[in-house]
């Protein structure tokens, strides 16, 4: 047992001294930090969200992009009052709620595998009402064996 924990251990510094290792710029996208700020309000009758500042400002619903090795940072805010959270359930993101207006909350996760995926509201009825989002990760996923998920 203790034997495995320490190879864990090691595992875990060898992927630390990957990501630093990207940031030589030899690997485009890796270690680096994208960070995203969404707000959560009602708009045209719809729930939704809307991209604060960057490349996503004013859009309903952006499309959040990263590339594989990079850390994605999404902070959340509620417009409108109500209670709201936002997910990326592909990579075990289930933010905390955001409840009344002005406070946020921050989502922080390593961005380990390509494709489009889904990012949404998981509180009953949001995602039907419209806010849901796309998640266009670049690169091809990270085969790492030592990964406890549960995908087959
Ligand atoms: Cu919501």
């Amino acid at each position: 047992m203790k034997k495995f924990r320490n190879i864990l251990t090691l595992g875990l510094m060898v992927v630390l001294m990957l990501s630093a290792c990207g940031g030589s710029g030899a690997q485009a996208g890796t270690g680096k930090t994208v960070e995203y700020t969404l707000q959560a309000t009602l708009k045209d009758g719809r729930m939704v969200y809307i991209g604060l500042g960057g490349d996503i400002h004013g859009q309903v619903n952006p499309v959040l992009k990263a590339n594989v090795g990079d850390t994605v940072k999404v902070t959340l805010s509620s417009i409108d009052g109500t209670e709201h959270n936002i997910s990326f359930l592909d990579f075990g993101i289930d933010s905390e709620h955001v409840l009344g207006q002005g406070s946020s909350v921050t989502v922080t996760f390593f961005v380990d595998k390509g494709g489009t995926f889904d990012y949404y509201c998981t509180i009953p009825g949001h995602r039907e009402a419209g806010m849901a989002g796309s998640f266009e990760v670049t690169g091809e996923s990270l085969s790492s064996s030592g990964t406890n998920s549960a995908a087959p």
